[in-house]
């Protein structure tokens, strides 16, 4: 058996920035010699960018020569390696990260601050490498951190999208959509591999021929190709020598020119053509739980599969010629349902290429894929319709087929012989007009492992959308919960508190997150508590600092931040926030004298550009906004700021500064969460539903350390099948009833009367189907009781402290930990 992560003892290296072997002497001299020979650039004239492209390299420099030995090491040794397939990486900005990961920190500030320059103005002119939407992609650039952090020989593979997630601006409260071409100035991080280019075939027919000794042969012919050039960035592991690199393929048209076409004098159709090929990995798209439909998707989805799949068999065959032998070195990860049609490609490379016969090859694919789902929203299920399928990848078409045949004939009937119901309930194919492909089925059937991303979350799994899955296959399903890098998500994002924690529980925490347990001892010690409030003031004073420049807001940081930042969905409820900012103001003006804690509310939130009433939503909260922050009668009580255009580098600066985390999406709703460990780490209280990882957050801080209100799971069911009706609370309560037509009236858009109508009707006429209404009067005491214990700072203090000592589960390297030990069965490999 082999050797597991958790098993060999994880190296006491030395974590801290400015013990890795090189001077300032020699980075400054490296800076210098990038700014002259990469950029032609002398010190008069070089702009800061430039500085910031010469830096990137300087540390560039440093860290591609330890890919190159990790390379060399998982060769050489023949090494099982896990494949991390998602179409999303959410990045943010390289730099900062590099640095610390890379052990030059100290090194560089000093470099740097010897030519006159100042770091953190040198991060700035980065941006983000925003190549996902939400709390998934972020999940994936999570785990890329720490599978090189604990030496796991792993690959990411992505599609280099030339637009990733859109930049959100305001306009007169509305949310408006530009163009984010993160790249147009190059990218110091990548390096193209066009060495490793890669053909992909789609459309065309399938014809079946016979081959000589008589058997039925499918031959897909007639296909349309297009070329994937893999980009590389290099994932630099905390701590050790290991770096991993992240892969991502760009579309190419195949040929420079159709000679046929160009010959009958149709150049300039030619090279139409090559555009069309080449849109493939124009854009990401901006759908977070939701899925399309669109062909062009599909079409990206197998783009990155097949070009993957064909550098992972690559790779196998260097060392090996043994099929059998494949699922021995490699595991593959779906993120989601998104890469699931690699199952289908596996199986026709080794069925119709490698002439392997289908009981083999299906073994070998079921022990190659696990899969993760990330939400239980019917609408974010991935369904592919049968004909649109059909027409794109014709040969996958007949083998999910003959996947689906068999999966009922042999599996679903030695189970429940001759239960029509039970097949048609189980079928991949969906019945209908048209039929549909299930993807998550699919992934199901073909995976040997299948997981949640927090407790409740698989239990709901389990109990409700894969039930009679989890009949057929015990132990398939398992629990993982998310976590998050504290080397991003402190270490680098909140440097004021990394070095108030080292002070106290040292220099192994980023790697070793449990260490912070050692701040307990601390929580009550007045001289820590002003300490650790201390760094909060300052962190509070740099965001509302940001948000006077950037917004020409002032807000008080001695205020209550609250504050709620995520995508913007009606199951995460910005709504409920909104209703209680409301619920404030229509105190304020009946009491002028209303006594309340000072809060400056902080959102920042991006809608999918076509989901119509999450942009009502925004728009409302701005407006609302708006008018509170120019209301003299609050006296600054309340302020609203719903940041623009939110991202890492976003979430980077307000999570330090947050004294309350929103987590309050309708109980059974959100598969996790992710923002949520941040917040806490960070020293921020949750006002949650018990929903996702907040259930495991309340389990860690403990009951005193969080506000838990509203609904459980079982309570919207039992609600929803007594007969909810919201009208029953808007009716009881006079303050919710005041809010809402508040809401509807024109007091936020003078002249513009019904301007928030598709939220209010989404409350009151549509059925309020996230239950704001049912859980409004249990979230404003909840919020009286935040407004108490916030006028206590001793106990606010202790209760910070303890959330960010008590945290160190969330950690992803925990979680990397578990899907190495129970999922890949993958050891860790030092690099020396
Ligand atoms: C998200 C879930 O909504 C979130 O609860 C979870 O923490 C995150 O995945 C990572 O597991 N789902 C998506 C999506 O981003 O697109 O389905």
């Amino acid at each position: 058996t082999r050797k597991t992560a958790s098993q060999k003892p994880a190296p006491k290296t030395a974590t801290t920035p400015g013990k890795a072997p090189i001077s300032t002497a020699e980075i400054k001299e490296s800076i210098l010699s990038h700014l002259e020979k990469t950029l032609a650039r002398d010190t008069n004239t070089a702009t800061k960018r430039d500085w910031w492209i010469a830096t990137s390299k300087a540390v560039q420099d440093r860290i591609l020569s330890r890919y190159i030995d990790t390379m060399g090491v998982h060769n050489e040794e023949n090494v099982r390696r896990v494949y991390y397939l998602s179409l999303e990486y959410l990045m943010g900005r390289l730099f900062r990260n590099n640095i610390f990961n890379a052990g030059v920190f100290d090194q560089v500030s000093e470099a740097l601050g010897e030519l006159g320059l100042d770091i953190d103005e040198l991060a700035a002119e980065e941006n983000d490498m925003g190549l996902g939407n939400g709390g998934l992609g972020r999940l994936a650039a999570c785990f890329l951190d720490s599978l090189a952090t604990l030496d796991l020989p792993a690959i990411g593979y992505g599609i280099h999208y030339e637009f990733g997630l859109f930049k959100q601006e305001f306009e007169n409260g509305y949310q408006v959509e530009r163009p984010d071409n993160w790249e147009k100035f190059g990218n110091p991080w990548e390096i193209m591999r066009p060495e490793y280019m890669q053909t992909v075939n789609l459309y065309g027919r399938v014809e079946n021929r016979v081959d000589e000794k008589g058997d039925f042969k499918p031959v897909w012919v007639d296909t349309r190709s297009i070329n994937g050039v893999p980009f590389d960035i290099p994932i630099c592991g905390y701590g050790t020598k290991t770096v991993n690199f992240l892969r991502l393929w760009e579309s190419k048209a195949s040929e420079e020119f159709d000679f046929q076409v160009f010959n009958e004098g149709g150049y300039v159709e030619a090279v139409h053509d090559k555009a069309v090929g080449e849109t493939v990995s124009k854009v990401l798209y901006p759908n977070d739980a939701t899925e399309s439909g669109k062909e062009l998707r599909l079409v990206q989805q197998y783009f990155f599969v097949c070009c993957s799949l064909q550098d992972i068999m690559r790779r196998f065959l260097k060392k090996e010629s043994d099929w059998s032998e494949f699922p021995s070195k490699v595991a593959i990860q779906l993120n989601d349902t998104h890469p699931a049609v690699a199952t289908a490609e596996l199986m026709r490379i080794l069925v119709d290429e490698q002439g392997m016969p289908w009981d083999e090859a299906w073994g070998i694919t079921r022990k190659t894929f696990a899969y993760t789902n990330h939400t239980l929203l019917p609408e974010a299920l991935e369904k592919w319709s049968v004909p649109l399928f059909e027409r794109v990848l014709p040969r996958h078409l007949q083998i999910i087929y003959e996947i689906n045949r068999r999966f009922l004939e042999e599996e679903v009937e030695a189970m429940w012989p001759g239960d029509s119901g039970k097949k048609s309930e189980l079928s991949i194919i969906e019945e209908g007009e048209p039929k549909m492909i299930r993807m998550a089925y699919l992934s199901v059937v073909a995976s040997h492992a299948v997981n949640g991303v927090a407790a409740l979350h698989t239990q709901l799994l389990r109990d409700y959308l894969f039930n009679s899955f989890d009949n057929l296959y015990p132990g398939k399903f398992q629990n993982k919960t998310n976590g998050i890098t504290p080397r991003r998500w402190l270490l680098a994002c909140n440097p004021e508190l990394a070095k108030l924690v080292t002070g106290k529980v040292g220099e192994d925490w980023p790697k070793h997150l449990d260490e912070l347990k050692g701040l307990e001892a601390f929580a009550e010690d007045p001289d820590f508590q002003k300490e650790y409030l201390a760094v909060k003031h300052t962190k509070k004073e740099q965001l509302a600092a940001f948000i006077e420049k950037n917004m020409g807001i002032t807000v008080n940081p001695s205020a209550l931040f609250d504050t709620q930042v995520k995508r913007l969905h009606e199951y995460k409820r910005q709504h409920l926030n909104l209703l209680h900012i409301l619920t404030l103001y229509h105190r304020i003006l009946h009491n002028p004298d209303y006594d309340m804690v000072p809060r400056v509310f902080v959102f920042a939130a991006k809608a999918a550009p076509g989901y119509y009433l999450a942009k009502n939503i925004i728009r409302a909260i701005n407006k609302v906004g708006e008018k509170i922050n120019n209301d003299p009668r609050v006296k600054d009580r309340i302020k609203v700021a719903f940041l623009p255009n939110y991202g890492v580098t976003l979430a980077e600066k307000i999570i330090p500064a947050a004294d309350l985390s929103e987590q309050i999406s309708t109980a059974g709703k959100e598969a996790s969460g992710t923002g949520n460990m941040k917040f806490a780490l960070n020293g921020a209280l949750t006002i949650g539903t018990l929903d996702g990882a907040n259930v495991e957050i309340g389990e860690e801080v403990g009951d005193d350390n969080i506000f838990i209100f509203g609904l459980e799971v079982e309570d919207v069911e039992s609600l929803r099948a007594s007969g909810y009706n919201p009208w029953d609370y808007y009716n009881s309560n006079a303050e919710l009833k005041a809010v809402l037509d508040w809401l509807q009236s024109d007091a936020f858009t003078p002249g513009e009367s019904g301007a928030f109508q598709p939220l209010v009707d989404s409350i009151l006429k549509n059925g309020d189907p996230f239950l704001v209404c049912a859980d409004y009067a249990a979230y404003i005491e909840a919020q009286e009781k935040v407004d108490a214990a916030f006028r206590d700072r001793e106990r606010w203090a202790k209760m910070a402290i303890l959330n960010t000592a008590r945290v160190g589960k969330f950690s992803s390297d925990r979680t990397i930990r578990e899907y190495a030990d129970e999922i890949w069965d993958l050891p860790s490999v030092p690099v020396k």
